[in-house]
């Protein structure tokens, strides 16, 4: 059962590269937090991730929100997540043909084939989406298919989600997890459950998003590796809450396996 299996184990069960090294990564630093940096300014993402850069393991990213998003922000986006060795998630959602997602992966203004470690992806158009994804791949790269959503009312069936699962199973080598909510969404260890709509408390905001409490999410629900936005974003001190995320994170993973 993935839920008492370390980060390290789990780093030896992946088949894709990506969820090898975030696996790694995670057991390295401490830390299972993923930051959403879900501001549209370059300038600005880039002074958090200087001071928030040490304490998480992945950075989530919406190229497509930023004003001013040029080849310049990659160079230094990279740079920081060498130096403080976390991966980059570009939560672009494709969703269309496979044709169609071929291009939006690698050409346009942003070329996410060319920075991002891993992207996300619908399963909604067929596998298509999953061969164009594995075709643009050169390199050591991963999706992230979603599963279910954070979302209230969200269209996603206990059908869909299966057939989800169930695509993902024939892309061993480029699935690095699923998005969704539920710690039985799916069972093999090697894949990571990256779960979103967590804040310190339960809440909503007034558009839809629902959050679970850190402990619900990784205790209950079985989130391996945790998004957090506005939670952190939006703070005062950005730096001090990520903090404080980070360890309460860490804590109820520690005490999910040790039983
Ligand atoms: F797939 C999903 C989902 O089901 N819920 C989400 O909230 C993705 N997200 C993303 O996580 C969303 O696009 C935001 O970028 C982030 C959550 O941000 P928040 O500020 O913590 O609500």
């Amino acid at each position: 059962d993935r839920m008492s299996l370390t980060y390290e184990k789990r780093a030896e069960l992946a088949k894709n590269g990506v969820a090898r090294q975030l696996f790694s990564i995670i057991a390295t630093k401490k830390t299972n937090l993923c930051l959403s940096v879900d501001l549209t300014s370059a300038t600005k993402i880039l002074d958090l991730l200087e001071k928030v850069g040490e304490h998480v393991c992945l950075v989530k990213t919406h190229a497509d929100i930023i004003e001013d998003y040029t080849s310049d922000f990659i160079t230094r986006i990279k740079q920081l997540a060498d130096r403080f060795n976390f991966l980059i998630l570009e939560d672009r959602k494709y969703a269309d043909i496979g044709h169609t997602v071929s291009l939006q992966y690698s050409k346009g203004l942003y070329k996410v084939g060319d920075w991002a470690d891993c992207v996300t992806a619908h399963s909604l158009p067929g596998e298509g989406i999953l061969k164009a994804l594995s075709s643009s791949n050169g390199v050591n790269r991963g999706v992230f298919l979603l599963a279910e959503m954070s979302s209230e009312g969200n269209l996603i069936t206990p059908d869909y989600k299966e057939a989800t699962v169930a695509m993902a199973s024939k892309y061993p080598e480029l699935i690095t997890g699923f998005v969704c909510q539920n710690k039985d969404t799916f069972k093999d260890p090697g894949l990571i459950q990256l779960t979103p709509g967590v804040q310190l408390e339960s809440s909503k905001d007034d558009l839809g998003q629902v959050y679970n409490t850190p402990e619900k999410v990784i205790l209950e629900k079985g989130g391996d590796v945790i998004v957090v936005g506005r939670g952190i974003v939006a703070a005062k001190s950005p730096e001090a809450q990520a903090v404080i995320y980070k360890d309460t994170l860490w804590k109820c993973y520690l005490k999910r396996v040790s039983g």
